[in-house]
C-alpha cells in the first residue's frame, strides 16, 4: 500500500465525520435533522421542481469512487425513479477520454486489457503523462523489467518521481541506465506520439502481417503521419528529435515481431486531460498497433485508471449516455434488455444526458437543472473552473449531498445526508485489469450514517417509483448481472458467492477475482480480451488518423507561462478525505506551486514566497517551490487544496469534443508576488466565464 491506503482507517473517525443529516435552515446554517424529515423534504422538492419545471430539472452527479452496486443503483435511480436524463460523474474528468478511443480503436473500453502482472518482464513501458511513483506506487514494481534493460519512457513536463525511475541522463543527452525522460511543452504529447509513429512507418520498423491481419485503415494513418518527421515534432514539442527516433527504434527492437521481450505504451492523465484527450489517446493505441503490440500476451496499450472504482464505476450506468453492461442509451435493444430487468416499458427511460461540464454549467441556468443529487464527488474544488461552478450550485433550489464528511460541496448544500464508506460496506469494485474484486464490511458506521442503497430505496419509495430497491449488496449485485448480461461489460456469471469462492480457492492472493467479461457461471474470466480479434464489428482494430491542435488556453503577452496540475501522493483528489488525516496533512499541508529557479529569477520570486496565479478565468494563491525539475516555461499545482489555493480557480471549462472530459492539465498563467487586486472571499468568482468556453460533445462514450 502506499501511505493514503494504510492511513485509511483514520478517515472513518475523523472527527467531523458525518453522522446525521442536515437540513439548512432560514438563517442559512444547517441543523442536525431526522432521516425522515430530511428524505420527506428531499422528495417533496424534487416532485415540485419536476412538476413545474419537467423531470429534467433534477440532475445527479456520480463518483467513480462508488461500488459497481452503488454505481448501478444510482443510475437507475436517476433513469426509473426520477425519470431524469442528466446524470453524469467525475469519471468524466477522468476516464472519458481514454474510454472514448479505445472503444473507437479497440471496440472496447477496459483500462488494461491484461493482467497488470504481464508487465513485469516487457523489455519497455512508455508511460505518457502518467506519475505512478506518486498516483499509484504499488504498481511501480511492474516496470522494474523495463528499468533493468533500460526501456521505462515517461513523457512528463516535469521531471517527476516516475522519471527520475529513468536514471541519469548519458553523456549522449538522450539516453539514461533506466530509460528516457522526454519532456515536452504541456500538450504536446500527441505531436510526441505521431513523430513515433511517422519514424516507426518510414523505417519500416512495423508489424506488417499484424497490420495487414489485425487492423485497418493503415494507408490512411500513413498518410496522416507523413509531415509529423521528428525535427518538425521538435519544434512543436520542444524536445530533442533524437529522442523521437530512438523511443521509435527501441520500441521496435522491444516488440514480439522483431523477437523483442516485449513493449508496453501506457497513458495516464497528462496525456488524457487535455481537449484532445480522445485524440491523443488515439495516437498511443495507433503507435501500438503499428508495432503489433495489442492482444499478444507479453506486449499491450492501456490507460491507467484512476479511482479506487474508476473502472467499474464507467461500466454500470451513471455516465450520461449509458447503461449497465456498456450498453448505449441510445441503442433500441440495449434498452429494451434493461427495461425489462427493471420492469419499465423502454419508452420511459429517458435519454442521453449532458456530460458532467456542461451538466454542472447549466445548473440554475434557463432551461437547465434546478436541482442537484450529489454522490461521491467534491465539484466545487475538483470541477474545472471551479468559481464557475460554486455560483451555478448557489443558483440551484435544491442540492442535496451524500458524503462521509463535511466536503467543500456539502457545505454548500440545502441537505446532507450521512452515508458510509468503504469498511462499512459490502460490494464490489472492478480494477483497472477489470478484475471484480469483494470489499466486504468490517466495521459499522459512526452514528447515524445509513447506505446509500437505503437512501435510494427511502427516496424511491416517497417517489411512487417502479422497480425494486434492495439495500443488500448481494441482491443488488445479482440484478446489476442481468442487466450486464450480453452487454460488453458483461458480469452475468458473477455473484458474491462466486467472488468469495474464487478468492477462498485462490487464497485471497494477487489472483483473487474475474476479469470481465464472465458471460456465464461456469466461465472462467477474461483476462486478455484481445488475444484473437477485437469486439468491432470487421474484428480487426481500427487505426484512426489524429493530428495535433495544441491547448486551448494560448500563452500571451499577460499569461505568458504554462500551468499544469496534477497530484502529490499524500493527497487524495479534492482532499476531502486525506485533507483530515493528520499524518497526510502534516506531510503537505498547504498548496504549492513547483517552478524553475531561472523562471522564478525572472519574476524575483524565492523558495517559500507567496504568489498569486492568474488565469483567463480567476486568481489563486500559492507558495512556491523552487525545482530543477520542471520545464523553464512551465509551473506545477496540485490540486488537493479549496480555497484561493484551488488550482480549479485556473482551469479551463474547455473539454474534448469526443468525450467531454475538461483540459484540466495545461491553462496559461500570469504570476505576480504580494496581494493581488479584486479577490475578495473564498472562492467566490470576479471574473466572467469567456465566451470561448462552449462545452457540448457530439459523442459521448
Ligand atoms: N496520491 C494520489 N494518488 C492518486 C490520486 C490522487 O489524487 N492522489 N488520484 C487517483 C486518480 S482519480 C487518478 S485519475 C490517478 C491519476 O494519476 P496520474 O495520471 O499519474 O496523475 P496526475 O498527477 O494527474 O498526472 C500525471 C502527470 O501528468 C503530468 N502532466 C501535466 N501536463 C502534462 C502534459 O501536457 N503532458 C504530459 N505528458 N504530462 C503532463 C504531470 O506533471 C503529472 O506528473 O491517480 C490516482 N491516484
Ligand atoms: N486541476 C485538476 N483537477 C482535477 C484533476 C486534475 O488532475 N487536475 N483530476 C480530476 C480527476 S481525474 C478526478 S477523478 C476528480 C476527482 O475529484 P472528486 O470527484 O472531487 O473526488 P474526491 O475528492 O475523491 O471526492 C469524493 C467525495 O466523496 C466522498 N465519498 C467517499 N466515499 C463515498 C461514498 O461511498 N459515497 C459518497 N456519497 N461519498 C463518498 C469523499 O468524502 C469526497 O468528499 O478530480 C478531477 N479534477
Ligand atoms: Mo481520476
Amino acid at each position: 500500500m502506499c501511505q493514503k491506503g494504510w492511513t485509511s482507517p483514520e478517515v472513518l473517525t475523523v472527527s467531523d465525520r458525518l453522522t446525521t443529516p442536515l437540513i439548512r435552515d432560514s438563517e442559512g446554517n444547517l441543523q442536525p435533522a431526522s432521516w425522515d424529515v430530511a428524505l420527506d423534504l428531499i422528495a417533496s422538492k424534487i416532485t415540485g421542481i419536476q412538476a413545474e419545471h419537467g423531470r429534467d430539472a433534477v440532475a445527479v452527479f456520480g463518483g467513480g469512487g462508488l461500488t459497481n452496486e452503488k454505481a448501478y443503483q444510482l443510475g437507475k435511480f436517476a433513469r426509473i425513479a426520477l425519470r431524469t436524463a442528466n446524470i453524469d460523474y467525475n469519471g468524466r474528468f477522468c476516464m472519458s477520454s481514454a474510454a472514448a478511443a479505445a472503444n473507437r480503436s479497440l471496440g472496447l473500453d477496459r483500462g488494461l486489457p491484461f493482467p497488470v502482472t504481464d508487465l513485469d518482464d516487457a523489455a519497455m513501458v512508455v508511460l505518457v503523462g502518467s506519475n505512478p511513483s506518486e498516483t499509484m506506487p504499488p504498481f511501480v514494481a511492474h516496470l522494474n523489467g523495463a528499468r533493468e534493460s533500460g526501456g521505462l519512457v515517461v513523457l512528463d513536463p516535469r521531471r517527476s518521481a516516475t522519471a527520475e525511475l529513468t536514471g541519469p541522463v548519458a553523456p549522449d543527452g538522450v539516453s539514461s541506465t533506466g530509460g528516457m525522460h522526454i519532456q515536452p511543452l504541456p500538450g504536446t504529447d500527441l505531436a510526441v506520439l505521431l513523430g513515433i509513429a511517422h519514424v516507426v512507418v518510414m523505417e519500416g520498423l512495423l508489424d506488417t502481417e499484424y497490420v495487414a491481419q489485425r487492423t485497418q485503415g493503415f494507408d490512411e494513418l500513413a498518410a496522416s503521419l507523413a509531415s509529423w518527421w521528428p525535427e518538425r515534432v521538435a519544434q512543436v514539442a520542444g524536445v530533442p528529435a533524437p529522442q523521437i527516433r530512438q523511443v521509435a527504434r527501441q520500441l521496435a527492437h522491444a516488440s514480439p515481431h522483431r523477437g523483442g521481450r516485449g513493449a508496453f505504451i501506457i497513458t495516464g492523465r497528462g496525456l488524457e486531460q487535455s481537449r484532445q484527450g480522445t485524440d491523443g489517446v488515439t495516437a498511443a493505441i495507433n503507435l501500438a498497433l503499428l508495432l503489433g503490440l495489442v492482444g499478444r500476451h507479453g506486449s499491450g496499450v492501456g490507460t491507467l485508471t484512476g479511482q479506487g472504482n474508476g473502472q467499474g464505476g464507467r461500466e454500470h450506468g451513471q455516465k450520461a449516455d449509458q447503461l449497465p453492461g456498456y450498453r448505449m442509451i441510445t441503442d433500441p435493444a440495449a434498452r429494451s434488455h434493461v427495461a425489462a430487468v427493471w420492469g419499465v416499458h423502454p419508452d420511459d427511460l429517458p435519454g442521453k444526458g449532458k456530460p458532467a461540464v456542461e451538466l454542472l454549467n447549466s445548473l440554475g441556468q434557463p432551461g437547465g437543472p434546478r436541482a442537484l443529487l450529489v454522490h461521491g464527488s467534491n465539484v466545487v474544488v475538483s470541477a474545472p473552473h471551479a468559481t464557475q461552478v460554486q455560483d451555478r450550485l448557489k443558483a440551484l433550489d435544491l442540492l442535496v449531498v451524500c458524503d462521509v464528511v463535511p466536503s467543500e460541496t456539502a457545505m454548500l448544500a440545502d441537505v446532507v445526508l450521512p452515508v458510509l464508506q468503504w469498511a462499512e460496506e459490502e460490494g464490489t469494485m472492478t480494477s483497472l485489469e477489470g478484475r471484480v474484486l469483494r470489499r466486504r464490511k468490517n466495521c459499522d458506521a459512526p452514528g447515524d450514517a445509513r447506505s446509500e442503497l437505503w437512501v435510494w430505496q427511502q427516496l424511491a419509495g416517497r417517489l411512487n417509483a417502479p422497480g425494486v430497491w434492495s439495500v443488500d449488496a448481494g441482491e443488488v449485485f445479482d440484478e446489476l448481472a442481468r442487466a450486464s448480461a450480453g452487454g460488453k461489460a458483461d458480469y452475468s456469471g458473477l455473484s458474491h458467492a462466486r467472488l468469495d469462492e474464487h478468492e477462498a480457492a485462490t487464497g485471497g492472493a494477487d489472483g483473487s477475482g474475474l476479469y470481465w467479461p464472465v458471460p456465464s457461471p461456469t466461465h472462467p474470466g477474461t483476462p486478455r480480451p484481445f488475444a484473437d480479434a477485437f469486439p468491432t464489428v470487421s474484428g480487426r482494430a481500427a487505426l484512426v488518423p489524429v493530428q495535433h491542435v495544441g491547448p486551448s488556453d494560448a500563452l500571451s503577452p499577460d499569461f505568458p507561462v504554462y500551468l499544469v496540475t496534477g497530484r502529490v501522493l499524500q493527497h487524495y483528489q479534492s482532499g476531502a478525505q486525506t485533507r483530515r488525516v493528520e499524518v497526510l496533512h502534516r506531510a503537505v499541508p498547504e498548496v504549492f506551486v513547483e517552478m524553475h529557479p531561472l523562471l522564478a529569477d525572472v519574476y524575483g520570486i524565492d523558495e517559500g514566497d507567496d504568489v498569486h496565479l492568474t488565469t483567463r478565468r480567476s486568481t489563486a494563491r500559492a507558495t512556491v517551490r523552487i525545482s530543477n525539475n520542471i520545464r523553464h516555461d512551465t509551473v506545477f499545482m496540485p490540486f488537493h487544496w479549496p480555497g484561493l489555493g484551488a488550482v480549479n480557480r485556473l482551469t479551463t471549462a474547455v473539454t474534448d469534443p469526443i468525450s467531454g472530459m475538461p483540459e484540466f492539465k495545461v491553462a496559461a498563467v500570469h504570476l505576480a508576488g504580494g496581494q493581488p487586486t479584486g479577490i475578495t472571499g473564498d472562492t467566490t468568482s470576479t471574473t466572467p466565464s469567456l465566451a470561448s468556453e462552449q462545452p457540448t460533445s457530439e459523442v459521448l462514450t
